[in-house]
């Protein structure tokens, strides 16, 4: 059963909380390990992927999401997986991408067909992807815990790549950022840096586990990790170098009861002006422990540079811009759906697919300025249906229905039109569609017209 049918299941009761809500931000499928990237004015948000009704964890790829708002996510798809990488069986877990010189490194767990848990890397001219292999091997395997690479270029240059658990490893990159220099070293896991209580890190650290984000943040280095064993907590440690000593600071977001799994994991952005935590919950219908959901929540650092407990919101974040609906969106830009799936072709791209009666995308913060006339979609259908537009909530205002005829098939993309009630100003916009049973159409992007 897919995540569809799940969230169908409970869709009574779901839907009509959830369409307010913002939290877990992607709902297509079940998210984890979020790794935020902010390059030029986008967020890039890399996402390990839970497979549906795991009972372990069924990780085989990554995906990749963008934002421009922090509100609207759209959907790029899985650029990078297991399969990508020759000498690895299984384990898709926690990474994270860089830029450097125009090219885009994504550091990543596997198993290896005979190692054990080793870090690759992959890299890109595109943030989004296709990556390739950069070695045809592993870049680092130091032991059995090689899990959860972080990646921070400082100010002078200098690369460092952070990783594990139950142990916390970092080396130096060279600047081809895909070779390190000299030693791999471990970080003494003790009480002043980590709170850490046991010196024999097998008794099981009490703080740090896994997940560590390293950041530097007015000349203050961060190391942000998962803690506590499980379940887990968010925590950080602080140092003036950024390979230490280590202060450890305090916990940033307590382990999450309801509707949390027994992991978290962080990545934290700086992003026009105000900063956020990314994390993961459990909280999508047919979630848990291995089946997770990255949602994201604001916070403001104090003034000494301390970060402050976090509570973890189902309303999530503002948005910090509007969404222009006259230029070509794609329908995978999605803040909130019910019932769709994305699916890449060569034809399209990603677009939406298993479109039902009565599933919906709620659009956030869109701009129609003096009024919109014009509605514009690309779809494909073997069937059809209508596309409603509703203002501010599901039943709000109808603006207009844009009906998608049979276009021969599912992969035959026709660009349909309708006129609509003019309405000024910002709004919350929701397609809801319409029609009988079954798959109505595929819907790749649309825009309005004046
Ligand atoms: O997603 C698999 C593992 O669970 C990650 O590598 C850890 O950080 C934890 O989130």
């Amino acid at each position: 059963m897919n995540i569809k049918k799940i969230v169908l299941q409970v869709t009574v009761l779901f839907a009509a909380a959830s369409a307010q809500a913002q939290n877990p931000i992607i709902q297509t499928i079940y998210t984890a390990d979020p790794a935020p990237m902010v390059y030029k004015d986008t967020v890039y948000l890399y996402t390990g992927h839970d497979e549906d009704k795991s009972n372990v964890f069924v990780m085989k790829n990554w995906h990749c999401f963008t934002s421009t708002d922090m509100v609207n996510w759209t959907d790029r798809g899985s650029p990078l997986s297991v399969k990508t990488f020759s000498w690895a069986k299984q384990d898709a877990w926690a990474g994270q991408c860089i830029a450097r010189n125009g090219k885009f490194y994504w550091y990543v767990p596997m198993t290896h067909e005979t190692m054990g848990m080793s870090i690759g890397v992959a890299v890109s001219d595109s943030p989004t992807g296709p990556f390739k292999d950069a070695l045809g091997k592993p870049l680092v395997h130091s032991g059995y815990g090689d899990i959860d690479p972080t990646v921070f270029i400082d100010d002078d240059g200098q690369s460092y790549l952070y990783w594990g658990n139950p142990y916390l490893k970092y080396v130096k990159l060279n600047p081809d950022m895909i070779s390190y220099a000299g030693e791999v070293v471990t970080v003494p896991l003790n009480k002043e840096g980590f709170n850490v209580r046991y010196k024999d890190v097998d008794k099981r650290p009490s703080a740090y586990e896994e997940a560590p984000w390293f950041y530097k943040r007015k000349n203050l280095y961060y190391m942000h990790y998962a803690a506590g064993g499980v379940p887990e907590h968010l925590a950080y440690s602080t140092s003036t170098s950024p390979t230490g000593p280590w202060v450890y600071r305090d916990t940033t977001m307590r382990v999450i009861g309801k509707g949390g799994a027994f992991t978290n994991h962080p990545g934290v952005i700086d992003y026009k002006g105000r900063s956020y935590l990314f994390y993961h919950n459990g909280a999508l219908p047919g979630g848990g422990g291995f089946t997770r959901s990255v949602c994201v929540d604001e916070f403001q650092y104090n003034k000494d540079g301390s970060i402050p407990q976090i509570t973890p919101t189902t309303e999530g974040v503002k948005p910090v811009e509007h969404l222009n609906p006259f230029i070509r969106q794609e329908a995978e830009t999605i803040a909130w759906e019910q019932g769709i799936e994305t699916e890449r072709s060569n034809n399209a791209g990603v677009y939406v697919t298993e479109i039902s009666n009565g599933d919906f995308i709620k659009v956030r913060s869109v701009d129609f300025k003096k009024g919109a006339g014009i509605f514009q979609a690309n779809v494909s259908s073997a069937s059809g249906g209508f596309i409603e537009i509703h203002m501010d909530s599901l039943e709000g205002e109808l603006l207009g229905a844009c009906e998608v005829k049979n276009t021969g098939s599912l992969q035959s993309w026709t660009t349909v039109s309708t006129k609509v009630k003019k309405t000024k100003g910002i709004h919350d916009m929701y397609f809801v569609f319409k029609g009988s049973q079954g798959d109505l159409f595929n819907f790749n992007w649309w825009r309005f017209d004046k």
